[in-house]
């Protein structure tokens, strides 16, 4: 190996080294690890058949259906669409096309905010793959393809030993032909906390290079300082700025004044100044009930001359009449699902509107044979996911109460289950809009939504009312995400903080006023890359340095399981949560032409080390690994 490196390397090869080529090149002695990929995915079968999948019930495999894969032909060319009108015409003259549309353009939620919304954004990339080259042909009429960002980005780190990249970067080579369309937090980029701009800056232009389109940019408070820099940063890619107002409240009732239709509208006019290139409209919880929208959405094409895109959730189930008051009122874009991935906490069904405003005026022009073949995709791949759904079965007019939204109401259960509340989970909703109130009624949305939901369960937790936190609230440790949300890192809110409640929460300590990227050190990137280097022993990628900065554990710790398991992604979904029941063969191609087969024998007693054997064959010979019983 060592002979390797030095005859491969560039110096040896250029000729020009003396005696000092071997002590000045230390990666001569780099060697790749050995790669037994077989036993690294046997470890991880054999972990999750010993010790399950965190989160999911300890049980035994259940039966999952064989996915209908849509039937395309693979000669069939892929149509041109969306993207090609951005890199023939650029920005300006995608939004020209987008004005002169006489269609109501479609954005498709499936890959991002319905499965975040719906099953804690758990969706893996395997399950992606398998329907997107369909999506390419099937849809390829489509406005865009919501697909990255949000809290798809950690969570695939976090949970689904996946890299964020990598998913965007295959996807993109499936799906040449839809405008890709990330959801951005502004100044908290993909993370729950403010980063320096020069992070922001490199984030937006890593992820235009690979592949995204769209940027819709937020911000939590709906502060614009907070959402300047990413709107500048895109500008500069030739990409689109998507710049958002977040909507809660209600603009129809006087004693909401707060957010009225008056504010949304000079948000608007200030993001359009600042530079946006479309408007979105952020009903994140799905508040916007359809005679607002229509009021809204009509006051906009009024007042600011951008194309308007529309996004909700349909907790209610009344979104689907958002929708149609909004087309009538002239709305630009809409955000769907496909039907079998719609509804509750996700958005509105894609079939359900292409097939009610078929015939109008500006009807889809979708194929609805096509919607309804990924659809039924969909319907079986969801399955694999339903012990991380919330169980709601009906719709709900309490979203009204609590606001909470859709993004978050999967995970916050989940968060809530962690922490031994799961039976007390209507006292958690109950508790998330007393805090809203406490906190002076704010936009709900991340990060901001999660610091309500961090405060609803400590007060949940620790049996604490309205009154205790102000009667007590001076003993009281309160979450870091609280204290730092008082301190203004994560922007100011309309109308300021509520000062009796910052002054206890925040006992003493500073705050400020000013925009906290003002404040944070530029990153260095190459001592960070010199820092990751050391840490991992090998090279380290823009796209690899930018996930570690934004988050360091969650990255070393990917990188550890990697280390241990290999490529988990080449395992099928069913597996990768459930492992393999006795007996049961599966295929496992780990690249191109080179398949596993893998039959799960049996797995031996617990030993006196806390370990237990588990048997396989692995190519039809007996193979064996060892795993410790963490029960
Ligand atoms: C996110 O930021 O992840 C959201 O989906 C907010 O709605
Ligand atoms: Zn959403």
């Amino acid at each position: 190996q060592f002979l390797e490196n030095v005859v491969q390397h560039p110096v040896f090869l250029s000729g020009r080294y003396d005696t000092s080529f071997i002590d000045n090149t230390p990666e001569l002695f780099e060697f790749p690890k050995r790669k037994d990929r077989g036993t690294k995915l046997l470890n991880y079968i054999g972990q999750i058949v010993v010790n399950g999948y965190p989160g999911l019930p300890d049980c035994r495999k259940p039966a999952f259906p064989k996915p209908r894969i849509p039937a395309v032909a693979y000669d069939q060319e892929i149509p041109p669409g969306t993207k090609q009108i951005l890199d023939e015409r650029g920005a300006e003259g995608l939004i020209d096309w987008i004005k002169a549309s006489d269609s109501l353009l479609v954005t498709d939620t499936t890959f991002r905010d319905a499965h975040q919304s719906l099953f804690a954004t758990r969706l893996r990339t395997y399950d992606l793959l398998k329907v997107s080259e369909a999506t390419a042909k099937l849809v390829p009429n489509l406005f865009s393809l919501e697909m990255w960002g949000g809290a798809t980005f950690d969570t695939s780190m976090r949970f689904l030993n996946e890299d964020p990249w990598e998913r965007l970067r295959l996807l993109r080579e499936q799906i040449p032909n839809i405008l890709f369309q990330m959801l951005f937090r502004g100044a908290n980029a993909v993370g729950y906390s403010n980063y320096p701009d020069n992070v922001i800056r490199k984030f937006v232009h890593l992820a235009a290079k690979s592949g995204i389109d769209i940027f819709r940019i937020f911000d939590s408070l709906n502060w614009i300082e907070g959402m300047r820099t990413a709107i500048d940063a895109v500008r500069e890619t030739g990409k689109i700025a998507e710049a958002t107002i977040c909507y809660t409240g209600d603009i129809l009732d006087p004693k909401r004044d707060k957010y009225s239709l008056k504010y949304y509208v000079d948000l608007a006019r200030e993001l359009e100044k600042a530079g946006a290139q479309i408007l979105a409209i952020k009903d994140m919880a799905g508040l916007l009930k359809p005679y607002a929208a229509y009021t809204l959405i009509k006051a906009l094409k009024e007042e600011i001359g951008l194309p308007i895109h529309l996004h909700t959730h349909d907790m209610s189930g009344v979104q689907m009449s958002t929708l149609i008051k909004a087309y009538e009122a002239g709305v630009d874009i809409v955000d769907t699902a496909l039907s079998s991935m719609s509804g509750f906490t996700s958005q509105p069904s894609l079939n359900g509107l292409a097939a009610a405003i078929k015939g109008q005026k500006r009807e889809t022009g979708l194929n609805l044979d096509h919607l309804q073949k990924l659809s039924d995709y969909w319907e079986d791949v969801r399955s694999y996911y339903k012990d991380f759904e919330s169980g709601i079965k009906s719709p709900t007019a309490e979203v009204y109460i609590h606001e909470m939204p859709g993004g978050q109401y999967s995970n916050l259960q989940q968060q809530a289950i962690a922490v031994g509340l799961g039976e007390r989970w209507e006292e958690v909703k109950k508790a998330y809009a007393t805090v809203n109130r406490m906190f002076g009624d704010i936009v709900k949305v991340t990060p901001s939504s999660k610091v309500v939901g961090d405060m609803a369960l400590f007060m949940v937790q620790n049996n604490l009312t309205e009154q205790d936190i102000y009667e007590k609230g001076e003993r009281l440790d309160f979450p870091e995400s609280v204290v730092q949300f008082f301190q203004g890192f994560l922007g100011q809110p309309p109308g300021g903080f509520p000062e009796k409640l910052r002054d206890i929460i925040l006992k003493g300590r500073d705050y400020i006023t000013c925009r906290p990227g003002e404040l944070l050190e530029p990153v260095d990137f190459d001592k960070a890359r010199a820092e990751l280097e050391k840490k991992t022993g090998r090279k380290i990628s823009k796209c690899d340095l930018i996930s570690y900065i934004m988050y360091p554990k969650v990255f070393l710790d990917k990188e550890k399981k990697a280390e241990e398991f290999g490529d988990v992604s080449v395992l099928d979904t069913p597996t990768f949560f459930y492992g393999l029941r006795f007996g049961e063969e599966i295929n496992v191609e780990i690249e191109k032409g080179k398949t596993l087969i893998v039959k799960l024998m049996t797995v031996g007693p617990l030993t006196p080390e806390g370990t237990r054997r588990v048997y396989y064959e692995l190519n039809g010979q007996p193979r064996e690994v060892t795993i410790r019983d963490l029960s």
